[in-house]
């Protein structure tokens, strides 16, 4: 591990108003957000659909890096140059998701424990060899009555942990991804409290592990109510919540934390980060940046449809989005933006 190179690539990712577009969703997630709009769920209009990203002019402006899944690593355009040097070429850097998808957890019932350890540190050298340079891993955990379990937070913990020190080892920057889900009717208060358990339980285990914290970027959800709770929360509330519980949780080593969307809209997700970065500008000590895949490709993906004629139109979708994610990391975004 080249320690230099690892916080110097944790630093780039997050530096000055850029953020990472995660574009990682598995064959079965692309499907489905696919079946929904009635685009074939085929390998090629999954690769055209890629292909449509990478190609979005002035993407490189706003976006620092794009975690790319297995089958995208490999394609290319249609002309056949691979995607990784068009978006290299763009200016952003490429990076992987290295996990193997969440799984129902023994012995805990609606929890689950996300795999794909076995054989990682092979992976992370061929992936390293065709030119990613950080990777990303989602653990998942579910709100509810019961849950999460102790059992479940420390056994994702422990997995993250284990996978950030092979990303280290392998000279790629790990984004550990800790997401408290939104399902449920559960309060804001409640989400703080489950976010900065397993926050505190992550950063213990990457301590553990001998993870180096200022190579790694942190990708938490927002403190958010349950998307079936009563009383819903301002801008404001999310993002004085949600900044709170990070100094609570979250060690000033770490460079950056870059927010997954969990299924906010766009316009709500880049709301509420342009309020942490506006109310938290001098007291915090990392960049409070985006992670996004859903809030930045949504409407793209809804213009799309698997259109041809569509590409260009969801390219300006898609680069709009960016565009607003990036005034809200310098807390400059404005619904008035929405409208041009
Ligand atoms: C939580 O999902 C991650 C961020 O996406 P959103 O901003 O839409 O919440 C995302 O990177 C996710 O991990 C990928 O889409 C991969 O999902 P699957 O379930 O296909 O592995």
């Amino acid at each position: 591990m080249n320690a230099q190179e690892l916080t110097g690539t944790a630093r780039t990712l997050v530096a000055g108003d850029k953020g990472l577009l995660a574009m990682d969703e598995s064959i079965p997630t692309c499907n489905k957000r696919f079946a929904r709009l009635g685009i074939p769920q085929t390998e090629e209009a999954r690769r055209a659909y890629r292909e449509l990203i990478v190609t979005t002019p002035g993407l490189g402006e706003c976006i620092s890096g794009a975690i790319l899944y297995d089958k995208t690593i490999r394609q290319r355009k249609k002309d056949g140059t691979p995607f990784v040097q068009v978006i290299t070429d763009a200016g952003i850097i490429p990076g992987i998701k290295v996990d193997t998808g969440a799984k129902d957890m023994a012995g805990h019932p609606g929890e689950k424990i996300t795999e794909g350890l076995e054989g990682l540190r092979g992976r992370l050298v061929e992936y390293s060899q065709r030119g990613a340079r950080f990777a990303k891993w989602r653990a998942v955990i579910a709100v509810g009555d019961l849950l999460p379990s102790r059992g479940c937070i420390e056994a994702n913990a422990h997995a993250l942990a284990r996978y950030a020190a092979l990303c280290q080892e392998a000279g790629l920057v790990p984004v550990v991804e800790p997401e408290v889900l939104m399902d449920g009717g559960h309060t804001l208060k409640r989400c703080c409290e489950v976010t900065e358990e397993v926050l505190r339980t992550v950063f213990n285990q990457l301590y553990t592990q001998r993870v180096t914290l200022e190579g790694i970027i942190l990708k938490p959800n927002m403190v958010l109510p349950g998307l079936t709770c009563p009383k819903q929360a301002a801008v404001d509330e999310v993002a004085d919540a949600t900044v709170r519980c990070l100094l609570r949780a979250v060690p000033a080593a770490v460079p950056g934390i870059a927010f997954l969307s969990g299924g906010q809209s766009g316009e709500l997700a880049s709301a509420r980060l342009n309020a942490m970065n506006l109310r938290f500008k001098s007291r915090r000590p990392w960049a409070l940046a985006f992670s996004f895949a859903r809030a930045i490709q949504q409407p793209a993906l809804e213009i799309w449809q698997g259109k041809e004629a569509h590409v260009l139109a969801a390219q300006q979708a898609l680069v709009h989005r960016a565009r607003c994610n990036r005034a809200a990391r310098r807390g400059e975004y404005n619904a008035a933006m929405e409208g041009t």
